[in-house]
């Protein structure tokens, strides 16, 4: 993989274009606008769009200007992987093809310039997350993924709006972040002791980074509230939040 690498992740670009969206776009745009100036690689780890449902004929045009900063960062020489989030894992051949140079569906295990990586969205790693790890089994299978595709678009979604409506009603505890970071961490730490030297995650927004032991663990920031990313310069992994003035 190109260095220095970018760790993106929970853009979550939404459907409806709003002045708000458009200027968190924006916002995105001038960091992927500066990694072109370096080059190297441009990391989703997931959750990049809100809701991504891809047909053998349509695609969603709600993100028609992120297709082309990214065909845009790709003729630059960046090369873009992106490793599936909860939300966006009902990818075809557009997405894998023409705009991605690499897409993950699991979990990834990677030595990149001699470093040991394990990045992972995270949905799912919770030790409690057992009634989770089942759904994302359903809704992952082939099987629920044909049906939903005899649905005719307009009304798929209008069942995506509505769901990433209701989920956004979702908030937790200070109590629910700090077990979060306290699980993350020793997961992390199990990792380090097998040999990896940095872990990255998405999924849970914190936006931070902790070092354990030798290893780094970076759990990616979203970007409603806390816009940032991990760089990996080809030595080292360091964490940057992504201001609007930058
Ligand atoms: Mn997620």
């Amino acid at each position: 993989m190109k260095t220095p690498v970018y760790f993106i992740s929970d853009i979550h670009l939404k459907l409806n274009v709003d002045n708000a969206e458009q200027l968190r776009r924006e916002k995105l745009f001038r960091l992927l606008d500066k990694i072109c100036k370096t080059g190297g690689t441009c990391f989703f780890v997931g959750d990049l769009f809100d809701f991504y449902f891809e047909y053998p004929d349509v695609i969603p045009k709600a993100y028609s200007d992120f297709y082309n900063k990214a065909l845009e960062m790709k003729t630059k020489g960046v090369n873009l992987h992106f490793q599936t989030g909860n939300h966006d894992y009902w990818f075809q051949d557009f997405l894998d093809k023409k705009i991605m140079d690499k897409i993950y569906t699991e979990d990834l295990d990677i030595m990149i310039a001699g470093k040991k990586f394990f990045i992972t969205h995270g949905d799912g790693l919770l030790s409690w997350d057992h009634g989770y790890r089942i759904l994302k089994k359903i809704i992952r299978s082939k099987f629920f993924i044909n049906l939903f595709r005899w649905i005719h678009p307009t009304i798929a979604y209008k069942i995506a709006r509505f769901v990433s409506r209701s989920g956004k009603e979702e908030t937790h505890q200070a109590d629910y972040y700090n077990d979060v970071k306290i699980e993350l961490q020793s997961f992390a730490k199990k990792q380090f002791e097998n040999g990896f030297d940095f872990m990255i995650s998405g999924h849970y927004h914190l936006g931070e980074m902790y070092n354990i032991n030798q290893g780094k663990l970076a759990v990616l920031g979203d970007w409603f509230y806390r816009p940032s990313y991990a760089k990996f310069d080809g030595k080292d992994l360091s964490f940057q939040l992504w201001e609007s003035d930058v």
